[in-house]
């Protein structure tokens, strides 16, 4: 697998979006500073998610930027995009593995430490780890980890992990505090007015802390 900056990881929610660009939104967090992307669309069709993915990817391919796609392996084959990210509920490790090669990308979203030791032996390339913050923007949410508990997991694993879940540039310096090794927005960027200066603003609390 190629080596990531995981810094400042923005997943462009289609659904978040409210059909605001997605693909302008992309080019404005990259503007930012955001080092990697994610296309999470959980309510368009195919068609329309392979779309806008082919528009999204040209441009990254173009900046060197990872491009990760949500719970859909038949996408990401289609696109030839940087890997995938799924959740507990999606297709399991060992098969997605199995179906993408050891090239590929593979992120699992975990909530606890045995989700997380679980997954790294599996051989995951990275953890998303939330919600550390409650937050509104995914409705099924588990329990919020807190500080606490995202360090907990931070000392179990030793693979990338990415804190996901209510992080915006408010709180932004207590979570890189800890050790992770970025952190993943989606409405601090996607609802933010602009959102090439919210981006600039997280790279720059999360700097101000390395
Ligand atoms: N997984 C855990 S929390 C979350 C996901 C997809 C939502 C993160 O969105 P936001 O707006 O950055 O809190
Ligand atoms: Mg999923």
């Amino acid at each position: 697998m190629k080596q990531v900056n995981w810094k400042l990881y923005f997943i462009a929610d289609f659904e978040t979006s409210k059909r605001r660009d997605l693909v302008w939104i992309v080019n404005e967090a990259v503007k930012g500073g955001a080092t990697v992307v994610q296309l999470r669309a959980k309510s368009i069709s195919t068609r329309e998610f392979l779309d806008i993915g082919k528009k999204i990817h040209s441009f990254l391919k173009k900046k060197g930027i990872p491009f990760i796609i949500n719970d859909r392996i038949d996408i990401a084959l289609a696109l030839d995009a940087d890997g995938v990210h799924l959740g507990q509920n999606d297709m399991p490790l060992q098969i997605a593995r199995k179906i993408l090669g050891k090239e590929k990308i593979i992120g699992i979203s975990v909530n606890n430490i045995e989700e997380a030791v679980e997954a790294e032996n599996n051989g995951a390339d990275y953890l998303g780890v939330g919600p550390v913050f409650p937050t509104t923007t995914k409705p099924d949410i588990r329990a919020p980890l807190g500080i606490e508990g995202l360090k907990k997991i931070r000392k179990k694993v030793k693979i990338p992990i990415v804190a996901i879940g209510g992080i915006n540039e408010n709180n932004i310096r207590e979570v890189c505090s800890i050790g992770v090794d970025g952190v993943a927005v989606i409405s601090a960027i996607v609802l933010s007015s602009d959102p090439c200066q919210s981006a600039r603003k997280l790279i720059k609390e999360w700097d101000s802390v390395q």
